[in-house]
């Protein structure tokens, strides 16, 4: 199962979400603290607390940020 760890109103999160939508993908979404210091779970899966960031544990992807990388690794691994 693919994760996202997202804020609301984060506009790189949403470009994220549209892609994972347009391309019909599951995903759990961990919505994270707006405080940088509060976002525990997000800094111990990536070791940095920004978001959007991308869980794909069936593709060896531990963790990926980067909403341009993001979106670019969800086109190349799940566009038919
Ligand atoms: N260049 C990043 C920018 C992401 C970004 O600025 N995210 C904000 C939330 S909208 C954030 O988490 N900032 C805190 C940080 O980067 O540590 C991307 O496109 O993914």
């Amino acid at each position: 199962m693919i994760e996202l760890y997202r804020l609301s109103g984060c506009p790189y999160c949403a470009k994220v979400e549209d892609k994972l939508d347009e391309l019909g993908l599951e995903y759990e979404q961990h919505n994270v603290m707006p405080f940088r210091f509060l976002r525990r779970e997000v800094k111990k899966v990536s070791g940095q607390s920004g978001v959007p960031v991308l869980v794909d544990l069936e593709h060896d992807v531990s963790w990926m940020a980067e909403s341009d990388d993001i979106v670019d690794y969800l086109e190349q691994t799940y566009k038919e």
